[in-house]
């Protein structure tokens, strides 16, 4: 059984945090440290530590957090302008809190990640 974090306490608002969107698969909510102007973490209510611990029985709920980020997107006012999702896995991406999350930043001009 994988450990539970922080994030585990936020779905059953245990400790404190700015919930934005929440249903029987998934939780959103501001990041404490934001690095945009809107930063927010959209996380399965079920714990899964990262990316490699995906199951093929996931792939519903994986979908819904890309369909849930899209909604929180355009209830923030930056679908037309743009914004980015990323998820980290381990070390070598900075993987800081071990229950995947989809980072998703906007707000104001990211610049370009890549090419
Ligand atoms: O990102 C982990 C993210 O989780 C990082 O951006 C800070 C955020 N974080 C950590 N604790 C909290 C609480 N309590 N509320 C809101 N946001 C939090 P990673 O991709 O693992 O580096």
């Amino acid at each position: 059984m994988a450990e539970e974090t922080i994030f585990s306490k936020i779905i059953r608002r245990e400790i404190p945090s700015d919930i934005v969107f929440q249903d029987d698969k998934v939780t959103a909510f501001r990041d404490i440290s934001p690095q945009a102007p809107i930063h927010i973490l959209i996380i399965p209510n079920k714990l899964i530590p990262t990316i490699n611990h995906i199951e093929e029985s996931d792939e519903a709920l994986l979908g819904h957090m890309v369909v849930v980020a899209a909604k929180i997107a355009k209830q923030e006012g930056i679908d037309e302008s743009g914004y980015r999702l990323i998820m980290n896995c381990n070390k070598d991406a900075g993987q800081e809190v071990f229950h995947i999350h989809m980072h998703l930043l906007g707000g104001k001009n990211l610049g370009r990640l890549i090419g």
